[in-house]
């Protein structure tokens, strides 16, 4: 099975979408299973577009939840197809329905939908979102941005870097729309999950420095757990730990601050496959069926604790 020939079977795109496409998918999602699928706006990003949150739940009130982003940074398509995948698993088969039994789920497919589609229009590396604070050099890494040990380590003061972390902290749209839906839920929200490419990491904070955050041991463990699971369905291999430790050290990343700051006890940036940043388009349904399998470790965690 581990050659099994990829056919986006039960993947909502079989290629990487335009951010429109998505959208329609979504709403038309939400009116198919209306009882469970529940679709909003959290904001609007710097050129208008809404960002979506898409909500997975039975009913019923203060249920632990998942919490999902994807497309932080605009290039990184497998991304958003990973977390449209999850949604469309979640949504339209039956035998996953004991997942949103006891846990809410919260997944936003693509937090920086201007940047997205400018990768999709003009050029296909592009990083960052598409902001302007009067510089030549559009756009900030929302992945810098974040109110946190801001601007100390891993990020540029300059705009025209990939890694600009914004002339302040939540000066972008996108990462408030982000901060603002995380605080006012962070009661609920048990584990933060960022979605991001490429090279099959899994990572913990904490990104500022080398030093471990106290949690250490479960942020593993369960990372851990999680990496066996994803490895069972094809074999692909992931290493866990922080990112600081693995990568590099970056202040001002989403999940540092969502751990830290808005106190969500387990924090995670997965770091999905790829190279150059994305599988072809015939592997998007592997990476969203194997990917699964970790959030489903991470869901059984949060039902559990
Ligand atoms: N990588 C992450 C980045 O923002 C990372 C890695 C995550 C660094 C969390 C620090 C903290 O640079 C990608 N691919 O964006
Ligand atoms: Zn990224």
């Amino acid at each position: 099975r581990r050659s099994a020939n990829f056919t986006n079977e039960r993947t909502p795109f079989g290629y990487y979408p335009r951010y429109q496409e998505i959208e329609t998918y979504l709403h038309e999602l939400s009116e198919k299973y209306r009882n469970i699928v529940t679709v909003f706006s959290i904001g609007n990003s710097f050129e208008g577009r809404p960002i979506y949150v898409v909500k997975i739940a039975s009913g019923g009130s203060n249920k632990p939840a998942v919490f999902i982003d994807a497309g932080i940074h605009a290039r990184e398509w497998i991304a958003p197809s990973t977390a449209l995948h999850a949604i469309h698993e979640l949504a339209t088969n039956k035998n996953n329905s004991y997942l949103y039994e006891n846990v809410d789920w919260y997944i936003v497919p693509c937090l920086n939908p201007d940047g997205y589609e400018y990768t999709h229009t003009d050029y296909r590396f592009w990083r960052k979102t598409r902001s302007n604070s009067g510089s030549r050099c559009p756009g900030t890494d929302a992945n810098r941005n974040f109110d946190y040990k801001w601007m100390t380590i891993g990020a540029s003061s300059s705009p025209c870097e990939d890694t600009y972390a914004g002339p302040k902290p939540f000066s972008e749209p996108e990462t408030q729309a982000l901060r603002d839906f995380l605080l006012a839920n962070k009661q609920a929200i048990k584990v933060y999950l960022t979605l991001h490419s490429y090279g099959n990491w899994l990572l913990h904070p904490w990104g500022w420095t080398d030093k471990l955050p106290e949690n250490e041991p479960i942020l593993r463990k369960v990372g851990l757990d999680a990496a066996e699971a994803l490895s069972s369905k094809y074999g692909t291999r992931y290493t866990v730990g922080s990112s600081t430790v693995l990568l590099y050290a970056a202040a001002g990343g989403s999940d540092d601050w969502a751990m830290a700051v808005a106190g969500i006890e387990l924090s995670y940036t997965i770091e999905l496959p790829g190279g150059r940043f994305d599988p072809l388009p015939n592997n998007i349904a592997k990476v969203g069926h194997e990917t699964f399998e970790a959030f489903v470790v991470f869901q059984t965690y949060v039902e559990n604790k």
